[in-house]
C-alpha cells in the first residue's frame, strides 16, 4: 500500500501522525499540490476528486477521505485503537473527531483558504471552482479563538481530547494548532493552561514529528 501524500498540507499529516501511532510504516509519494500536481492526469486516473491523501492499496485501488483511510488502518491493525475500541469510547471518539473537524480545523481551513492569494478561485481545494469570500477570513480566526477556549475548559476535567486515551480527535486538534501557527500565526493564548499543558504532551509524542 501507498500514500500519496504532500508533507506540507495538513489532511495528509492526519494520516501520517495516525499509522505513526499504530506503528506502520506507510511508503510515501509526494503530490506536489503548489505546482498542481493533484490536478494533473497522471494523479485524477488514481484519484479523480485531485486531492491528497490518498490510500493505495496492493490492487491498485484506493481509498480517500481521512476518515475512510483511518478506518481501513484500524481494521488492518486495530492496536492501538485511535478510533475507539468498545461502544462507549467508539461513540465518545467520534463525537470529538467531528467536533474538532467541524469546530476547529473546518474554521481555520476557511480562513487560510479565503486569504491567502494562492487560494483565489480554489476555496475548497480539488476540481471545483470555488471563490474566495473575504469575510470567511476573520470568521475563521474568530471561531478558532472559540475551538481553543472551550477545549481548555473540556481538558481541566480529562488528559485527552475524547477522554482518558490519546485517539484521532488528539489528531485532528494537533494538527488544527501547528497548522494555525504555521499559516494564520494564531497561537494557542497563554491563558489556556489546559490546553497548553495537552499540547506539550501530544506533541513530544514520537507520532507528532510525522
Ligand atoms: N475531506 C478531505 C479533504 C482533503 C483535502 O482537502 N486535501 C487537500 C490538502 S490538505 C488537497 O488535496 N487540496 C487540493 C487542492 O488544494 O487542490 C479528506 O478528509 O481527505
Amino acid at each position: 500500500m501507498k500514500l500519496y501524500d504532500f508533507q506540507l498540507a495538513p489532511n495528509p499529516r492526519r494520516v501520517r501522525i495516525f499509522a505513526a501511532e499504530k506503528g506502520l510504516n506507510l511508503e510515501t509519494q509526494q503530490v506536489n499540490l503548489r505546482e498542481g500536481e493533484q490536478l494533473q492526469e497522471a494523479y485524477l486516473a488514481r484519484n479523480p476528486r485531485g486531492m491528497v491523501p490518498w490510500l493505495e492499496l496492493d490492487d491498485g485501488s484506493g481509498i480517500g477521505e481521512v476518515i475512510g483511510i483511518w478506518r481501513y488502518l484500524e481494521e488492518i491493525q486495530p492496536e492501538p485503537s485511535l478510533l475507539g475500541n468498545a461502544p462507549e469510547s467508539a461513540g465518545r471518539t467520534i463525537m470529538w473527531c467531528t467536533i474538532a473537524e467541524n469546530e476547529g480545523f473546518t474554521p481555520l481551513l476557511d480562513a487560510v483558504h479565503n486569504e491567502a492569494p494562492n487560494f483565489a478561485g480554489r476555496a475548497a481545494g480539488g476540481l471545483e471552482k470555488v471563490e474566495q469570500i473575504p469575510e470567511l477570513g476573520p470568521r475563521g480566526r474568530s471561531r478558532l479563538g472559540h475551538f481553543y477556549k472551550m477545549l481548555d475548559g473540556e481538558l481541566a476535567g480529562r488528559p485527552y481530547v475524547a477522554g482518558e486515551a490519546y485517539s484521532a480527535a488528539d489528531i485532528t486538534t494537533l494538527v488544527t494548532i501547528d497548522f494555525a501557527a504555521a499559516r494564520l500565526e494564531v497561537t494557542v493564548p497563554d491563558d489556556h493552561a489546559n490546553l497548553k499543558r495537552w499540547y506539550d504532551e501530544v506533541s513530544n509524542r514520537p507520532s507528532a514529528q510525522a
